[in-house]
């Protein structure tokens, strides 16, 4: 979307794009200057953290991954799960 930013999680040597609805979601919080969100992905509730940028598991705080507003063009490993190369 606008600017050609996207929204990314950490996965293990590379990042992950989120799915489109969710992106969009967080990229609304983000422009609203939210400090966080929640997110229910896949059955779990997650608390995205724009302070810090990280992704938390609500119920297992230890369940965390860095997050990041990036270019649509940089090099990724997919999107919410779905390799792309
Ligand atoms: N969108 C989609 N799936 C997610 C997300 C999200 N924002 N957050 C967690 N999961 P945790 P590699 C990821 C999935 O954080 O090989 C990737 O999408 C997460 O999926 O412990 O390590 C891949 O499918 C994981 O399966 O709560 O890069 C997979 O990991 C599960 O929720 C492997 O990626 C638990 O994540």
């Amino acid at each position: 979307f606008d600017g050609g930013y996207q929204w990314f999680y950490e996965g293990r040597n590379g990042w992950w794009q989120y799915d489109e609805r969710t992106s969009k979601e967080m990229e609304n919080s983000y422009k609203n200057e939210d400090k966080t969100i929640e997110l229910l992905i896949a059955g779990f509730l997650y608390v995205v953290d724009f302070e810090n940028m990280l992704q938390i598991r609500r119920n297992d705080p230890s369940r965390r991954r860095q997050i990041k507003r990036d270019f649509s063009t940089i090099s990724k490993k997919g999107v919410a799960g779905i390799r792309t190369n």
